[in-house]
Formats: structure tokens, sequence, C-alpha cells
């Protein structure tokens, strides 16, 4: 129980707020509803305030992150999420979320015995925010439930969702054998720009980068951690940032960012890149990373996450084949459903690794990477990283190198175990892989591109009555409900040339997501369409 003292502090607190009249908040795909309305979000954070700090009670004083920020949304958007939550304390989440503020003192009670939590350990919390003009009062509402419960925290105030994962890491391995590195914006900055320049010892960097920052919080920090970076001359990278503008709140993912450039499939209209140029972009919090170009006929050329797992994988692989480590090694790649069918082909019959699907959302294939030694998982709309396993950073420390080639494949990958952020997918982390390993292959844009072609696929927005009744089995890509309608797809796919589909109930909007790739452009659009056809029949109560 929480000590009467407590009890009336979360009373007091919560009685400033106002519960959003017939709302139920779920916890999403990837921590707490979005919504266009942050007004509607203050109980939402509180809530998460108050179990942020159960929760590190229950680990016994470990370091939990609070970061308020909505990605790639609108920016009057806003939302929350817990680093990093375990499944089952999303229904605590729900329960605390929806609780009559005159309650939530009550509920915090129940769940403390529910979960069976000793109020005497310590509870410690770190929170940061993205550029939304919301941020600071929902910062402010999470400071009022850290106090109410006794909580110690710190406010990291402006950061990226990684670098916050980043702290959390640091702070939790401080003093440990596994410490991660300085739990401070600066200690990251650090060890990227240390692990970047021993990993491009040998090679240079050819050509310039436009970054494109989604005028978030990804601008300020990329030009920060430019500071720590060799400089061209010295090799390093000739970046140049764009869409870097945080004055002006409203451009936040504005026509610009990963989101825009993945689902529109082009580039920002402000982009004044020439032909060829390397351009990549980052999301609002900068945990999503694409690259592209325009080609010499001026088409746009995308290379999202399936690219990037396939360059890290490939160039992984290599260097554990000339360390002379590869047997002791198990590389593996994890995707999502979303992953381009010619990625996973290539995966498996060119670079000859395993690829294994799993549901979508960054904690599944997190998850599914710790499986293997060197796990490389990105989704294709550019989440992801590279989890290094205990064995394999032994094995990579302790290899004795027989030739002076095994040494620099060993220094390389040692670096790559610090450049590659391993707390969680991160944007400017991801950057800085692909740049070096561009470097290294020597190849641009278009070699990268050259080494697969894509299917075309196309993606479509179903909207329902109830998304509940699709249940998604098998990674998501089979329906087990409603009935029939699978076999509908089965037989709509199988009349396609590579004709591959899949329908999935959206885990953070209200519709059902087609996805579909074949042959041609018209076979996958078609294909597209006639499921989609196909799911809102099903999903109006027709005969599916
Ligand atoms: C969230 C997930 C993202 C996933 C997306 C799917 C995280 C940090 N983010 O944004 O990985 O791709 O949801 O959205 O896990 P959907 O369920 O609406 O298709
Ligand atoms: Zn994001």
């Amino acid at each position: 129980m929480a000590s009467p003292a407590i009890h009336q502090a979360i009373t007091e607190a919560a009685a400033k707020y106002r519960f959003p009249e017939g709302r139920v908040f779920e916890y999403g795909t990837a921590g707490q509803p979005r919504t266009a309305n942050s007004d509607l979000l203050n109980t939402v954070v509180f809530a998460v305030g108050l179990l942020a700090g159960l929760r590190s009670k229950k680990l016994n004083g470990q370091w939990i992150g609070v970061m308020v920020t909505a990605s790639h949304n609108p920016a009057e958007d806003n939302g929350v999420k817990l680093v990093d939550p375990m499944a089952e304390w999303e229904t605590y989440a729900t329960k605390l979320a929806n609780a009559p503020l005159d309650k939530v003192a009550d509920v915090y009670n129940e769940l403390i015995k529910e979960i069976d939590i000793k109020m005497d350990n310590p509870a410690r919390v770190v929170f940061a925010r993205d550029t939304r003009a919301s941020g600071s009062r929902l910062v402010g509402i999470l400071n009022a439930a850290l106090s109410a419960t006794e909580v110690e925290f710190m406010d990291f105030k402006f950061m990226t969702t990684p670098q916050l994962h980043y702290i959390v890491r640091c702070k939790n391995t401080l003093g440990t054998p596994y410490e991660y590195g300085e739990p401070t914006e600066q200690g990251y900055y650090e060890k990227l720009g240390e692990a970047f320049k021993k990993v491009m010892r040998s090679v240079k960097v050819q050509g310039h980068l436009t970054v494109d920052c989604a005028n978030g919080v990804g601008g300020p920090k990329l030009h920060e951690l430019i500071k720590y970076l060799p400089s061209a001359e010295q090799g390093g990278i000739d970046i140049k940032v764009v869409n870097d503008n945080v004055i002006n709140p409203d451009s936040l993912n504005f026509e610009c960012g990963a989101d825009y450039v993945k689902t529109k499939q082009r580039a920002p209209p402000s982009s004044k890149a020439a032909p060829l140029e390397r351009c990549a972009s980052l999301d609002g919090d900068a945990d999503r990373l694409v690259y592209y170009y325009i080609d010499e006929n001026n088409v746009f050329r995308l290379l999202d996450g399936d690219r990037i797992a396939t360059l890290a994988a490939s160039f992984i692989g290599d260097l554990a084949r000339n360390a002379g480590i590869a047997q002791k090694l198990k590389i593996g790649v994890i995707q999502t459903a979303y992953a381009n069918g010619a990625s996973t082909d290539y995966i498996e019959k060119v670079l000859k690794l395993p690829a294994v699907c799993t549901k979508t959302g960054v904690k599944h294939l997190h998850h599914a990477a710790m499986r293997y030694d060197v796990g490389v998982y990105f989704e294709a709309n550019g989440h992801g990283t590279v989890t290094f396993s205990e064995n394999a950073l032994k094995t990579i420390k302790s290899a004795e190198p027989q030739s002076p080639a095994q040494q620099q494949a060993l220094e390389c990958l040692v670096g790559l175990t610090d450049l590659i952020n391993q707390a969680v997918g991160d944007a400017l982390s991801d950057m800085l892989l692909v740049e070096a390993i561009l470097a290294h292959k020597g190849w641009t844009t278009k070699e990268w591109l050259g080494t697969y072609t894509d299917l075309p696929s196309r993606l479509v927005r179903v909207e329902v009555a109830d998304r509940s009744i699709f249940k998604a089995v098998d990674a998501e890509r089979k329906l087990e409900s409603p009935p029939g309608l699978q076999d509908k797809i089965d037989a709509l796919q199988s009349r396609y040339n590579k004709g591959r589909s899949f329908a999935r109930a959206s885990g953070t909007e209200d519709a059902v997501r087609v996805y579909a790739e074949a042959a041609s452009r018209s076979e996958a659009d078609d294909l597209a369409s006639r499921v989609a056809n196909a799911v809102k029949e099903a999903g109006s109560g027709g005969d599916a």
C-alpha cells in the first residue's frame, strides 16, 4: 500500500486534470495512444508517471525512461512511451489511464498489491521530450506524478527517443561488467564519434550526404553530433542538414521526414538534391531512417529499412568471415511481413542468412534479434538496429588475429559494436553505420540499390466498423478471423506472379492495413485492391 501521504498527494495532483469524457485509452503497438488533441493526454501522462515509478520499484530501483513524443505524427499530436515496457505491464497502464481521477490513488494501491511491489524499494525515472509545443505541459504532468509518489527523477529536456534509451541503458549498467557508456548527452556523442573513427580508420566517405531532419529534435542533435565526427577533409562525412527548423512548431513532420518519404515514395518538396545525390530522412523523434536519391532519369529511388538491413547483414557477414570468426557467430535478419519479398529472397539466397518474420512493432523484432549472436532487425519503415549477444562481444573482443587483414576486420567489428545503438533503433547511429558501410564497400547509393530489385508493392488502408474482429496469426501474415477471409486472400494471391498479400488490424489507427506485392506494378495494385475489397466486405458483416 502507498502511504496515506502519497495516496493524498496523488489524489490532489490528479484533481487538477479533467478526464476526457467518453475516452478509453489503450496501450498501442508502441506505447500510449497518440491523439490529435494532446490536451486529452494529461491524464494518460499522469498515469504513465505513476506507473514508471512502480515499475522502477518492482525492478529494485532500476532506471525507467519516459519519452514524450508522437514520432512521425503531426505537430499537434503527442504521445508517451515507457523505456522499456514489458508486455504484461500494458494492461496495468490501461487500467491506470482509464481510472476516474478521484479513484487513481485507489487503483494505484490495487496495482501495488496485484504486481506485488515493495514500496520501500527506491524508484528512479528519467524523462525527455521531442520538440512539440505540448511537450512542456506534459512533462510538467510527469513531474507532478513523480513528485506525488516520491520518485527520484531526472529531466533530460529535449532528446531523441534513442538518446533517452541510451541514457537508460547507461544508467542501468553503470558499475557492471556491461557498462554501456557515460549517461549524458555528451557521452552519447563521444561514444558515437569515437566508434565512427574506429570503423572508418582505413576508408573515406565519398560525396556528401543531405539529411532531412523532419524539423524535429533530430536536427539540433545532428548538428551537435557533427562536432564529434571527423570532418570531410579527415575522411568523414560532408553532411548538409536540412529541415532542421524547430522554431516553427507546425513544420514538424510536415511534408518531410522518414514517414513522408517512405509512404509518399517521394523526396520532400523542399528538397534541392541534385540527381544521384545521397539523401537521408529521419522521423520526428529520430528513431527511423530511410535513404533515397533521384536517379539520372529523375526517378525517385528509395532505400528503406529492408535495404539498410541487407546492407548491414552483408557487411557484418563479410567482416566476420574476414576476421576468421564466421563459424562462431550466428547471424540472423529479422523482418516483418511488410519487408519486400525480394529482400527476404536476397537475405536467404544471396547472403545465405536466416530471415525471420515477426509481428509489427519494434519490441517484437528486438526480442527475436536477441536470439542471434548478431541480430540485424529493421522494419521496412526504417526502425531498426543490430544487436550483439554476450557471446558475440566476447568472440569479437578476444579473437587473436592471424593476419593484418584479420586484425583490420576485427577492429572494424569492435568499432561497430559501439557505433550501433544496442538499446534501440537509432536514426543517427544507423546513419553513421550506413555511411561507414558505403565507404568500406566503395558503393554509391545506386550500387547499393543494385543489389536486388524490389517487387512492386502497395499498401492500402481500409476503414472497418470494428477492427478487433481481424485476428492475425503467423507473425501477422494470416488471418484466423473473420472466418473465410484468409481463404479468399490465399485464392487471390495465388493468381498473381509472385503475389503475396496480407491484412492486419493496425495497432495505432482505427483501420485495417492491406499489403500486396507482385511481379509487376499493375498486378500488385490489382491484388491490393481486391484484397482490400474482401476485407471491406468482411468488415461490414457481409459474406467474406
Ligand atoms: C508503431 C511502431 C512501429 C510500427 C508501427 C505500426 C515502435 C517504436 N513503433 O509506430 O514499429 O511499424 O507502429 O503501426 O514500435 P500500425 O500497427 O498502425 O501498422
Ligand atoms: Zn519515431
